[in-house]
């Protein structure tokens, strides 16, 4: 059987992209092993199973992963917090995760973020190759799952896409959100399209609808043949000036995480131009 037709393994599916997902790729026929630490919310879908785990439970991850061609992973901290809470979800559970699809020969659709590069200023036009530039422990371990996918593509040969998702929302909320936002349409469709492509290496990809206002240009997308259909763009006349008052917040793209615990207060000097 293909990576394409086995089943698919969602991490994280009882939170609200993982909801959206589970939806989104039922709907279109895929048979789902569906995972979380808390409880599935909905209706299991048909021909759908769930199961309550621990990323940090190896065992656990390996027993879900067999049989499954494709590992979307949307579990794990997907907030910042102290480093002790996102070392067993994030990092261990990473590697738990690559693991098993190491050993299923499976495909990896993690689940990055904008904060893996939080810290680069918002004037700046990034292309996903750009400098990895945490804002925090939640961004770094995000980085950390990129790197992560790029040693297991040269090291095992593992597929992997990571998706570095800007803000997704029902809707964008703020100023920053004009660049940043990705509709949960936008989401199902990428799993879908990193699901069923037929070849991928490791990719990097930008998480983010088709917003004029965009932090990011190039990217693997083209090679997965996905691309974003909706659009932060209504929004600009009611967001346009909706800031907060503080100055890391607004200078950098990963706005108020740039600013958790941060103990400078100057504006640090740009590292990468
Ligand atoms: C993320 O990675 C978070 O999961 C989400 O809660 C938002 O904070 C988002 O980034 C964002 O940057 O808007």
């Amino acid at each position: 059987m293909t990576t394409q037709s086995r089943k698919v393994l969602l991490t994280g599916a009882s939170g609200a992209l993982g909801r959206q997902i589970t939806r989104h790729m039922a709907a279109k026929g895929f048979q789902l092993v569906l995972t979380d630490i808390a409880p599935f919310p909905d209706e299991i879908p048909p021909g759908c199973s769930f199961h309550k785990a621990d990323l940090a439970d190896g065992m656990a991850i390996l027993r879900l992963a067999e049989g499954c061609g494709t590992i979307l992973h949307f579990g794990g901290c997907s907030v910042e917090r102290p480093f002790s809470e996102v070392l067993m979800p994030n990092i261990a559970g990473l590697y738990h995760i690559y693991e098993a699809a190491r050993r299923e020969k499976a495909r990896v659709i993690f689940a990055s973020s904008n904060h893996a590069i939080g810290f680069h200023e918002r004037s700046e036009k990034l292309d996903a190759d750009c400098q990895m530039l945490p804002d925090g422990y939640y961004g770094l371990s995000k980085a950390y799952g990129e790197l992560m996918g790029r040693m297991y593509w040269y090291k095992h040969g593992v597929e992997n896409v990571s998706i570095r998702i800007g803000s997704s929302l029902p809707e964008p909320r703020n100023e920053r959100a004009l660049s940043t936002y990705m509709s949960f349409g936008d989401v199902c469709r990428f799993c879908e399209a990193a699901t069923v492509a037929s070849h991928v290496e490791s990719y990097t990809i930008w998480g983010a609808s088709n917003n004029a206002r965009s932090y990011w240009g190039a990217d693997d997308r083209e090679k997965i043949g996905w691309a974003p259909t909706d659009s932060a763009d209504g929004y600009a006349a009611q967001l346009t000036g909706v800031k907060t008052q503080d100055i890391a917040t607004e200078t950098y793209q990963g706005g108020p995480y740039a600013d958790i615990d941060r103990t400078r207060t100057d504006i640090a000097k740009p590292l990468f131009k």
